[in-house]
């Protein structure tokens, strides 16, 4: 079978600029909401969150907990859960785009300061897949729960089962069938999973992951998003990473470990992501036809974020207010 065709671009996110209260008191400052992911001291100190793509409630709903000197582990549950719970977001949780099959599948996973991970692959029938995660992470010996036994897991801990598949979903998911050869278009059907990345008011670093996967997948496939390196790494001396796009390449380069080791070795956020995106051209020369994302962040609260196709952002939450930067890429627009 020929390499599947992804679409490159998807819609910027608009440009401008939005005022946020500061944490603790304050006059409200304003930051630019759109920037070239290359400027990466605004948004540096922590407490702070930076998330895939343009998701405010989600970067707000963290910014909530870690301005109130929550952990960032319960920032970034709480963060994600937001967008796994809006089914307005086909591309994860409720709402979220099946599988040729016409079953939503959701894969998450989550990381704490002291590197404990867990994740769940192939979740059906509960939305909030990242909370099943923090239960792996938790209240078992294990890394992953996958599928059947996930599910089983999440029900005995009291998780609700419910159907994730919306009615728009649905439809659209029927016209696909009528037309469509297995031809998934990223950043169109699968735009808006989210990676989290927070630094709490220690400089204590959490991240999470949290999708439906590619549209439209083969039943069973499973991304990046929920392996541990490749969707998501954090490392309490270094920094976090996360990704977004076309799974499988994230996780033939293990991008986000990639980017954190990286990091260790004195690249800023900002290179790294750099050279985590080049890792992928550099291996695949059809990196035109298909987005990868990546987002980081370091212990000083400096962050970064490069993509392949334009058309990626990622927001930013500070104790200097939010914005949404539109992120560099390696194909200029
Ligand atoms: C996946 N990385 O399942 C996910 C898809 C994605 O924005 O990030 N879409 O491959």
């Amino acid at each position: 079978m020929n390499r599947r065709k992804f679409m490159k671009n998807s819609a910027l996110s608009s440009a401008g600029m939005l005022a946020a209260p500061l944490a603790a008191g304050g006059a409200p400052r304003r930051v630019p909401e759109s920037m070239e992911g290359r400027a990466t001291t605004i948004g540096s100190g922590f407490p702070m969150v930076i998330a895939t793509w343009d998701v405010p409630n989600a970067t707000a709903r963290a910014w909530e907990i870690l301005s109130t000197n929550g952990n960032a582990l319960d920032a970034v549950e709480q963060g994600v859960r937001v967008e796994e719970a809006d089914e307005s977001n086909q591309s994860v949780g409720k709402g979220g785009r099946p599988d040729r099959d016409g079953n939503v599948t959701l894969d998450a996973c989550i990381m704490d300061k002291d590197g404990n991970c867990g994740s769940v692959v192939y979740l059906q029938h509960f939305v909030h897949a990242v909370s099943v995660a923090r239960k792996v992470m938790e209240d078992t010996p294990h890394a992953i729960l996958a599928g059947q036994g996930a599910e089983m897991f999440a029900y005995e801990k009291g998780f609700e089962k419910t159907d994730l598949l919306t009615e728009k979903s649905r439809k659209e998911w029927l016209e696909w069938k009528k037309t469509s050869h297995y031809q998934p278009v990223i950043n169109i059907e699968n735009h808006d999973t989210i990676g989290m990345l927070a630094l709490d008011a220690k400089g204590d670093i959490a991240g999470a992951c949290t999708t439906s996967g590619m549209a439209y997948k083969m039943a069973g496939r499973v991304g990046d998003s929920p392996i541990i390196g490749a969707g998501l790494y954090v490392d309490n001396e270094v920094g976090g990473a996360t990704s977004t796009g076309l799974g499988e390449e994230v996780i033939r380069t293990v991008g986000s470990f990639l980017i954190v080791e990286l990091m260790r070795q004195g690249k800023s956020p900002q290179e790294a992501c750099e050279e985590g995106v080049r890792r992928i051209v550099s291996r695949n020369s059809a990196y035109r036809d298909f987005q990868v994302g990546f987002i980081a962040v370091n212990k000083r609260g400096e962050t970064g974020g490069y993509c392949i196709q334009p058309g990626f952002s990622y927001r930013i939450y500070n104790g200097e207010g939010h914005s949404n930067r539109v992120s560099g890429s390696y194909i200029r627009p």
